[in-house]
């Protein structure tokens, strides 16, 4: 792909021109106040780009992100095509898990072949390669070396339960009953397995910023599942350790809940300097119930594709309803496929014109 490709701009490269290189993201992050709101989209480099559908023409997912040129490439894709304020490396939440011996592929979200349900089958997993994703950790420097000095690099993962769901189920299915049952039946396997996911997304999160990443979102996308009781007990406390681990290492950290109003109290208690939720939550009477924490989020990302005018009334009275000091804007979960340009253009740029 080219930068002469209509509707893309060249990367706009500041860099050593502002001494003090504040990043909006990360001054959000910390509650500090910006010159306006800044705004990433979840899933943002993916299938609704004209520029990603035609590189997966020629390369499958798994190419794409077993590649860091590739990953990288695609990773620019919408820094190049819109003002956003952070990239986030082409990666899936899978992509730690080969080093611990696990198979996996995409159809289009991951499938487990050889699912963990047995003390047997946590036994085929090893300890962790020395080096966890490697080429999610190269495409982190070099995208980082890309970027415009205002530009936010996150590096991510899955919350251990997020990938215990995946590694149980063996696929994304509602509300994961195969899941619920092993959590019930086998919670002794349940604590083994999501404490080695702990372990291992800590040190991946901590290689990730090591690499250029400024910031880590963790995606605890199917939290909802379970009840509180239950989360309380079983996902708790592993969910805090690698919390606690990636803050003393200095990272600055978003945790994102999906479908899950339920344990929003629970999320907003652990240690993370930004609560990301999705539509469901109203985030101005979050911000307010916790004054201290930055949150982030959370228009439907339905509401997209209504088109550019439903687009821009949901930002506008999400501007209005959470206060700009400590808000991050984002949708509520991943952009879909089919949404169109337009909208995420107008998305953008109601969020610009609020300062101007
Ligand atoms: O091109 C394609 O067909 C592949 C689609 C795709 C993409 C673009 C998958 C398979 N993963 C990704 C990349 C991806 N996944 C990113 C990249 C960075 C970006 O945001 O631009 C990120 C952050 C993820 C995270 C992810 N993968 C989550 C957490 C966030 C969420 O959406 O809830 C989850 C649950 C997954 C699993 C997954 N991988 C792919 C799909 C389609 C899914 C979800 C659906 C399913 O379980 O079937």
């Amino acid at each position: 792909m080219t930068s002469e490709q209509k509707g893309v701009r060249p990367l706009f490269h500041e860099k050593g021109s502002d001494p003090i290189s504040r990043k909006p993201l990360l001054e959000a992050m910390a509650q500090r106040p910006t010159a306006r709101r800044p705004v990433w989209i979840m899933r943002q480099a993916g299938r609704y780009l004209p520029e990603y559908r035609q590189f997966r023409k020629d390369h499958s997912f798994k190419d794409l992100a077993g590649n860091a040129e590739l990953a990288t490439e695609v990773t620019l894709m919408p820094i190049r095509r819109f003002p956003l304020d952070a990239a986030i490396v082409f990666a899936d939440i899978m992509s730690p898990l080969p080093a611990i011996g696990v198979d996996f592929d995409f159809d289009p979200g991951p499938v487990v072949a050889n699912p963990i349900r047995t003390q047997a089958d946590l036994d085929r997993l090893h300890e962790p390669d020395a080096d966890v994703a490697p080429e999610v950790i190269t495409a982190l420097s070099l995208v980082h070396a890309e970027l415009p000095s205002s530009t936010a690099l996150l590096g991510f993962c899955g919350a251990p339960w997020t990938l215990a769901a995946y590694l149980v189920e063996g696929r994304g299915v509602k509300d994961f009953p195969t899941l619920r049952a092993f959590a019930a039946g086998e919670p002794e396997l349940l604590d083994k397995l999501l404490g080695m996911l702990s372990d291992l997304m800590a040190d991946y999160l901590i290689a990730q910023h090591a690499a250029g990443a400024d910031a880590v979102q963790i995606f605890d996308s199917w939290a909802g599942v379970l009840s509180l009781g239950d989360w309380q007990r079983l996902i708790e406390p592993h969910l805090k350790r690698l919390l606690e681990r990636v803050g003393e290492a200095g990272v600055p950290r978003i945790l994102f809940l999906q479908n899950a109003p339920h344990l929003v109290d629970a999320y907003a208690a652990l240690p993370a300097e930004v609560l990301a939720t999705d539509w469901r939550l109203d985030l101005g009477e979050l911000q307010r119930r916790y004054p201290d924490r930055a949150v982030q989020g959370n228009i439907d990302p339905a509401v997209l594709l209504a088109g550019p005018d439903a687009t821009r009334a949901a930002t506008a009275s999400l501007l209005a309803h959470v206060d700009a000091l400590g808000h991050v804007v984002n949708l509520g979960h991943g952009i879909l496929p089919t949404t169109p340009i337009a909208s995420v253009e107008a998305l953008i740029e109601t969020v610009q014109e609020e300062n101007r």
